[in-house]
């Protein structure tokens, strides 16, 4: 299958979006695969016990690899709200911006891509699955995959549960699509990934529709950089004016450290490996085991009828044929363009399908991981006076806490003498982990970038992958 996923842009800058917009993008001459993705994160507020909001942007460069993985942390000493945020309460918000290779052309249509993510429940044993999740058989005027569990979350973190989780539809090309974010406890061990120190904070993982689902044949034949995405978690919630019965508004979702200071968000991302270090990832490789003899990236470079197939492994170069096997995949969008596998089956996940890969359990090619950290500066401290009203402190003896509680903290707050400005934060290239980061938290957002989704007919995007 393939992942996915969208660019990022800051929320105001994506002025221009419903229209399908071409991109002109450049490549250089296929060398060493290359993965520099950035992250940002800032908040609307940096007062010591604010509600504020926090956006993580993830951006992936024109001619990168695209990401396999994207997780994000956010620092434990961001506290989560006592979990009465109603269900279907606003929480979040996503704009990405997706570069795609539509039928079989190169890179050049670029689509914007936006959730208002739901607050929804954590029970996995009440699941629902996924096309049900966009109806409302239950008549709550809600999709059902908020007040129900999404059955492939399971298969994804078997055995595991959320602290929480928010959920967003919207539709693309006429096709359902859905984000999921998923939200676990610091330190909380994730199948395929590397093991998280607890004092990152909290994992924050997103999948774009159903990871788990091969990717059917489509409309969308690859999935291209740049991509990118911009997250914004809500303080407090906000009212959904989809749902008539109550208003959602007000609900504390997270609270800015009592202390003032330094705090780091970090960011891990993994990319889709390149066989052949040919410069072009697996995912977007016709030829994933030959160096190519141009960019298969660019209209007609190396690939004489353009097909999409490079010269080098085209059996019928200068015959043009957009599905040479003949298995309904074009050939972009097909994990094995010479060999008719109608299951697009990859066991290993690494983007060859398994009817041409010679180790299908086995990666080919390897990952490149890189860190990324944001510090944000926290001012003034919290005076320790009214306990009762932080949410850590006693969460579950006030559950029904109203919105108008939580701005009585602010008055404690004491401003150091030079305030730093209320949005602080800043952009930071990831570099490979260095094991120096000291001690981060985790909130993740995800980033969305896997935005788009798989084909835009069945197919799955994801964010995040599964691995055997
Ligand atoms: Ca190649
Ligand atoms: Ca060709
Ligand atoms: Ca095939
Ligand atoms: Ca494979």
């Amino acid at each position: 299958m393939k992942a996915k996923l969208s660019v990022i842009r800051p929320l105001a800058a994506l002025a221009v979006l419903l229209a399908v917009v071409v991109v002109v993008a450049q490549w250089d001459t296929a060398e060493a695969v290359t993965y520099n993705p950035t992250f940002a994160a800032s908040i609307s507020d940096a007062e010591a016990g604010a509600n504020a909001d926090v956006t993580t942007l993830f951006n992936v460069p024109v001619g990168d690899a695209n990401f396999d993985v994207l997780i994000t942390f956010t620092p434990p000493d961001f506290a989560r709200g006592a979990g009465d945020v109603p269900l279907g309460a606003y929480v979040a918000g996503i704009e990405a911006q997706s570069t795609l290779g539509l039928l079989n052309n190169v890179c050049i249509t670029a689509l914007p891509v936006s959730f208002t993510m739901m607050n929804a429940t954590t029970s996995t044993a009440d699941t629902v699955s996924f096309d049900d999740g966009f109806a409302d058989l239950d008549g709550d005027t809600l999709p059902d995959a908020v007040g129900k569990y999404p059955a492939f979350l399971n298969t994804m973190f078997p055995g595991l549960t959320p602290i929480a989780r928010s959920y967003g539809q919207t539709s693309v090309a006429g096709t359902p699509v859905s984000m999921n974010y998923v939200i676990f406890a610091p330190g909380s061990a994730l199948p395929g990934l590397p093991a998280f120190d607890a004092s990152l904070g909290y994992i924050s993982v997103s999948a774009l529709n159903d990871p788990t689902a091969e990717l059917a044949p489509g409309s969308i034949t690859d999935f291209c950089t740049p991509l990118g995405s911009a997250s914004t978690t809500f303080g407090i919630s906000k009212d959904n004016p989809e749902t008539t019965a109550a208003d959602e508004s007000g609900f504390v979702v997270r609270t800015n450290p009592t202390a003032g200071g330094d705090y780091t968000f970090s960011s891990f991302a993994r990319s889709i490996p390149d066989a052949d270090n040919d410069g072009i990832d697996n995912d977007m490789d016709t030829c994933p085991f030959d160096v190519n003899e141009g960019d298969s990236r660019v209209a007609g470079d190396g690939d004489n009828d353009m097909d999409g197939i490079d010269n080098v492994c085209d059996p019928t170069p200068d015959e043009a044929d957009q599905d040479h096997d003949g298995d309904v995949y074009l050939n972009r969008g097909d994990n094995c363009p010479l060999v008719n596998n109608p299951d697009n089956a990859d066991s290993d996940g690494d983007r060859i399908g398994d009817a041409c890969d010679p180790s299908p359990n086995t990666v080919d090619g390897e990952p490149i991981e890189v860190w990324g950290t944001v510090v944000v500066t926290i001012t003034g401290e919290v005076v320790a006076e009214t306990p009762e009203v932080t949410p850590e402190v006693t969460p579950e003896v006030t559950p029904e806490v109203t919105p108008e509680v939580t701005p009585e903290v602010t008055p404690e707050v004491t401003p150091e003498p030079t305030p730093e400005p209320p949005v602080v934060g800043g952009a930071g290239l990831l570099g490979s982990d260095d094991g120096g980061f000291p001690m981060w938290a985790i909130y993740v957002i995800g980033m969305a970038a896997a935005l788009m989704l798989g084909s835009i007919g069945t197919a799955a995007t994801v964010v995040w992958r599964r691995r055997r």
